[in-house]
């Protein structure tokens, strides 16, 4: 399935499209737009959409383990709505005329891109805190700012959504950082282990720094994104350090300093070549990763062809009570 062909990038066109966003109009999925600004979004939101789902894997591995029923069923209700998102922002990338199929063939094969969080290992109950703080924290900063300012109508209105629950997500990780880091020595110790190991890695889910960003400055001139990677890290940055002291838990990161002219915590270097190295497939855990969504694709046959079949008779029926 394509979208309705734009014969040419007519000046006129573009003029047009750039000064709708400009007004700060939504580009609704039967507009006009460039043949790039559509990739770009079909790229960013496959990404997306790949990442909540793969994100699942992480936690879904404590479910069993959770120490309570509370927390069970808050782990269990998480897990669902990063399912849940998945499955919007891929409804969204239908609207630009992209099977769901043929992305779901690229995740399981290995050649999408997903965020780079997810492939790392989940090694104590304290992750699961920590990833809902942290991690959660992280996916609320930058996709507020979808959901306040992104050009594309669909993908914006999903963050809404989204951004509800993600709130739900990080309060729920961080009420049970917050009890480890009151509990015993060993609890204690457990989620500043914990927070020792997601700290930097969560300071990579925001990309590249912006002078090696090949896309933020189309995404930025085209309103897809609002704030570049390097301002929506500082962010959180900024949001999580008054976070970590209330709870007395220290971030790695011996340089960590408030600088008052500028209102910013100033933090150390990101370890660039890991990150790249977790992007291009070589993290911890990114071939278990893609063998488990392989997996669970193949399980899921006898459903698909269940409700292939459900549907061709009802459209059968349908065709002879109308014949
Ligand atoms: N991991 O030009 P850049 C969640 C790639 S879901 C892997 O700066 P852009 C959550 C990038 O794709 C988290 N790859 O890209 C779920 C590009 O490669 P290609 C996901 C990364 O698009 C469950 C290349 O590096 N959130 O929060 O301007 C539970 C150069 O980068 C990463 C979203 O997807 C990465 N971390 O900026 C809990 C939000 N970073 O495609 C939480 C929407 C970069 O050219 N996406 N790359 O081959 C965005 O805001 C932007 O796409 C990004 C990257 C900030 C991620």
């Amino acid at each position: 399935m394509t979208q309705q062909a734009t014969p040419t990038e007519d000046p006129a066109l573009l003029a047009e499209f750039e000064a709708r966003i400009a007004r700060g109009e939504s580009i609704e999925p039967k507009d006009w737009m460039p043949e790039r600004y559509r990739r770009q979004l079909v790229r960013m939101m496959s990404q997306h959409a790949h990442s909540e789902v793969v994100g699942m894997l992480p936690e879904g591995n404590w479910i069993t383990r959770a120490p309570s029923l509370r927390r069970k069923l808050s782990l269990l209700a998480k897990v669902q709505d990063e399912a849940g998102h998945g499955l919007y922002i891929y409804c969204g990338t239908e609207t630009l005329g992209v099977d769901r199929q043929q992305l779901l063939e690229e995740l399981i094969t290995g050649k999408a891109k997903y965020s780079s969080i997810f492939n790392y290992p989940t090694l104590t109950w304290a992750d699961m805190g920590v990833i809902g703080w942290f991690v959660d924290g992280a996916a609320i900063v930058n996709q507020t700012a979808l959901a306040k300012h992104c050009s594309y109508g669909p993908y914006k209105r999903a963050m809404v959504r989204v951004c509800k629950e993600e709130n739900f997500h990080k309060k729920q990780g961080f009420e049970s950082v917050a009890a480890l880091a009151q509990g015993t020595p060993a609890q204690h110790a457990m989620v500043q282990d914990a927070v020792d190991r997601w700290w930097w890695p969560t300071l990579m889910m925001f990309g590249p720094p912006d002078s090696d960003s090949p896309n933020s400055a189309e995404l930025l001139r085209w309103g897809v994104k609002k704030y570049t990677n390097d301002e929506l890290r500082q962010r959180f940055v900024n949001l999580t350090i008054p976070q970590a002291q209330a709870v007395g838990l220290t971030l790695p990161d011996p340089s960590l300093r408030f600088d008052e002219a500028t209102g910013n915590w100033v933090f150390g270097e990101i370890d660039w070549n890991e990150f790249w190295q977790v992007v291009k497939g070589d993290g911890p855990c990114n071939r278990e990763r893609v063998a488990a969504r392989r997996a669970a694709h193949e399980d899921g046959e006898w459903v698909r062809a269940a409700a292939t079949a459900h549907a061709e008779k009802k459209a059968a029926r349908g065709a002879t009570r109308a014949a």
